[in-house]
């Protein structure tokens, strides 16, 4: 049976097909926003907009779904079932024509001439958005500080809720006119199934306005963010359930069989807990993509998360907890540029220099978001350093970073999966095994999430379970071990970062 596991990231479009009987990942397609739709203007997928808006277009996901689908045309018909994973928190504005638009689709023409009257607000604002610090601040004043204890997170800028509110204060009366707010996973799911679907209630936690012991729209989250707020709102649903069967627009100008069904999508953090075989406590995922996060099922516990962390849904079932960080492969990427090397030559410069013998500068080049850190260095501080200073420096201090924050969640740390583009570098991978000490796993590709979809998809469709499916495509390919002779170094360099922030 072969299964489709699709990952709407910031910056690309990706699709992973794989074969349960065989065990294969069969291919693995990927569509770079900014590369392939240069007319949309955007830096890396995304635009940076006044006072630290963040954004990108409903418009040109709908353009890259249709495109990344021409590639799959020659094994679509035997695809029993897609699943998605989507970047988080980001939302969607749809008006009153989105649902009767869907469910008429023409396959002789494409997805965003059909589909772009039904948005009521033209962008997406993403997970990399810090503009709504005024909304967090009224919604948690108005709940006398409960949201954390309510949602499993302190208010945050990015989440949907404070994006919400502040589409609502902006332009209420656009705001009135939006029938449905989706997330763009739940989106793009939909728009696969030629209905409006559920959001699942692994990515739902994402919001800030759904109760995380429910599983349900939490009626004094709703109330503080926007009016008539509920009945914009999709249904909740547990990741694994169908959606339905895939729209004939689909069928028609793609090939997909008539069968073929459309399981929930959720957010890329949750997929790759899946992707990387850690859907149960014990093993810790580390994801190196536009942002860089650190996540690990934690069963049925919630647990108090000091204003640093986050509790997902588990698509498994039960929860996972989560840190991200906004300075990740983008910050890691700005210090190779002022190189002037590729990655395949910064590899082997970093593997040349670690540990790092000069010393560690704070590695921020935007804003961090949890704790709340300013940009501490610049591209044009980098410039005025040596190479080595400042791809080394910046690499390292990104890791020392994740390790500090990583611990104050789980004590011990014996084994981390490392996933996202930045895992494919085996110099950062070594690097990670040597300052955490533990050991690191990798598994056959890099976009976990795109595999984790692909995985849900046959566990929802199939019934297939978890260990197969993990034992099948989600088992280490490569291990690396901790240096003995590095940690030292790195105990001293932990113990300098913690002064430097504290
Ligand atoms: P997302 O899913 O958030 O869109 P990805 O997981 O696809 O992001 O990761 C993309 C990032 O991976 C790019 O920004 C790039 O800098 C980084 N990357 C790719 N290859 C390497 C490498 N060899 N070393 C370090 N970073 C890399
Ligand atoms: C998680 C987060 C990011 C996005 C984009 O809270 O904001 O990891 O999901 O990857």
């Amino acid at each position: 049976m072969l299964y489709l596991g699709l990952d709407l990231s910031t910056q690309s479009l990706s699709g992973v097909v794989i074969d349960t009987t065989t065990g294969e990942i069969l291919t693995e397609k990927s569509l770079n926003y900014a590369e392939n739709f240069p007319a949309y203007k955007t830096e890396n997928g995304f635009i940076r907009g006044e006072n630290n808006a963040f954004y990108s277009y409903p418009e040109l996901y709908l353009e890259t779904l249709d495109a990344l689908f021409e590639q799959f045309k020659d094994m679509s018909k035997d695809i029993s079932a897609i699943s998605l994973s989507g970047h988080q928190h980001a939302s969607v504005y749809l008006n009153n024509q989105f649902e009767s638009t869907l469910g008429r689709l023409d396959s002789s023409k494409n997805l965003k001439e059909q589909l772009s009257s039904c948005f009521s607000r033209n962008i997406v604002p993403i997970w990399m958005d810090n503009s709504t610090s005024d909304e967090c601040a009224e919604m948690d004043q108005a709940l006398e500080g409960s949201v954390s204890e309510l949602s499993g997170s302190l208010y945050c800028e990015r989440f949907t809720a404070a994006q919400i509110r502040k589409f609502f204060k902006q332009d209420p009366d656009s705001y009135a006119q939006t029938a449905t707010i989706h997330l763009a996973s739940s989106f793009t799911a939909s728009i696969l199934a030629g209905q409006s679907l559920a959001i699942d209630t692994s990515d739902g936690a994402g919001m800030n306005l759904m109760n995380l012991a429910s599983g349900e729209w939490d009626t004094p989250l709703l109330e503080v963010c926007a009016p008539d707020l509920k009945n914009k709102l999709p249904q909740l649903a547990p990741a694994n359930s169908i959606g339905g069967k895939i729209s004939p627009y689909f069928v028609k100008k793609y090939g997909f069989s008539e069968s073929c069904k459309i399981v929930l999508a959720s957010g890329d953090n949750p997929n790759s807990l899946i992707g990387c075989g850690a859907a149960e406590p014990g093993t810790v995922v580390m994801s190196m993509g536009t942002s860089d996060t650190f996540f690990g099922a934690i069963g049925n516990k919630t647990i108090d998360t000091k204003g640093v962390g986050h509790i997902f849904g588990n698509p498994a079932g039960g929860y996972m907890s989560l840190i991200c960080f906004r300075n990740g492969s983008l910050s890691r990427e700005t210090a190779l540029k002022t190189t002037g090397l590729d990655w395949q030559k910064a590899e082997k410069m970093i593997a040349a220099n670690t540990p790092y013998q000069g010393e560690n500068f704070l590695p921020y080049l935007v804003d961090e978001m949890y704790p709340e850190i300013p940009a501490q260095i610049s591209e044009e501080l980098l410039n005025s350093f040596s190479a080595e200073q400042a791809l080394v420096g910046v690499v390292e201090g990104l890791v020392l970073n994740v390790c500090h924050f990583a611990h104050l969640h789980a004590e011990k740390i014996d084994t981390i999966r490392l996933t996202g583009g930045a895992s494919k570098n085996s110099a950062i991978a070594q690097m990670i095994a040597d300052i955490f000490q533990a050991k690191v796993e990798r598994i056959e590709i890099a976009n976990s999430a795109a595999l984790g979809a692909a995985m849900r998809a046959a566990n929802a469709h199939g019934k297939i379970p978890w260990s197969e499916l993990n034992a099948k495509f989600a088992s280490a390919k490569s291990q690396l071990f901790p240096r003995k002779e590095n940690s030292a170094s790195y105990q001293e360099k932990l113990a300098a970062f913690a002064k430097k922030i504290s």
